[in-house]
């Protein structure tokens, strides 16, 4: 699929749309995700154009699990839970909504697991959630 930087994650990047920003460095962005699966659900993305997994050049990849470490890390922390699923959709047919590579990592069961794409959130508890993580990230 062909990259269309029109994307609502690009206008994210470009700094068209606001979010509520968890970490960020010269490759990744990580934020809340406006429709949580679970309270604390942040999605990681790279600073790249690409579409899903198989587009995704290598030193990204890396650097965003580099990133998803940190958040992982850094949610436990602040929200005091353990487990946290990790997930990433390819393609329309598996469900991807948004077509710029993004990683969830939702703090839940996975029989816990939310509806995708189920409601908007409170902006004002995502800003909370923001600096809460933010905090205590390793930077
Ligand atoms: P996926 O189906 O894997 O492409 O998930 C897209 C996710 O992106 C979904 O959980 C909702 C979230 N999302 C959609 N639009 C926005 C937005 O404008 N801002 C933020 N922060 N998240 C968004």
């Amino acid at each position: 699929m062909i990259y269309d930087n029109t994307n609502i994650f690009a206008k994210i990047l470009r700094g068209e749309i606001p979010c509520h920003k968890v970490y960020e460095d010269d490759k990744t962005l990580a934020f809340m995700d406006v429709m949580p699966q679970a309270m604390g659900h942040v999605l990681v993305i790279p600073k790249c154009e690409a579409v899903e997994l198989t587009d995704l050049p290598c030193e990204y990849a890396c650097a965003v699990f580099k990133t998803a470490q940190k958040v992982v890390t850094a949610q436990r922390q602040a929200l005091g839970v353990n487990g946290v699923v990790q997930m990433q959709l390819n393609h329309k047919d598996a469900g991807q909504s948004v077509f710029h590579y993004h990683m969830h990592l939702i703090p839940t069961h996975v029989h816990e697991l939310g509806k995708h794409e189920g409601g908007l959130a409170n902006p004002s508890e995502l800003a909370q959630l923001a600096s809460k993580i933010g905090a205590v990230i390793e930077k």
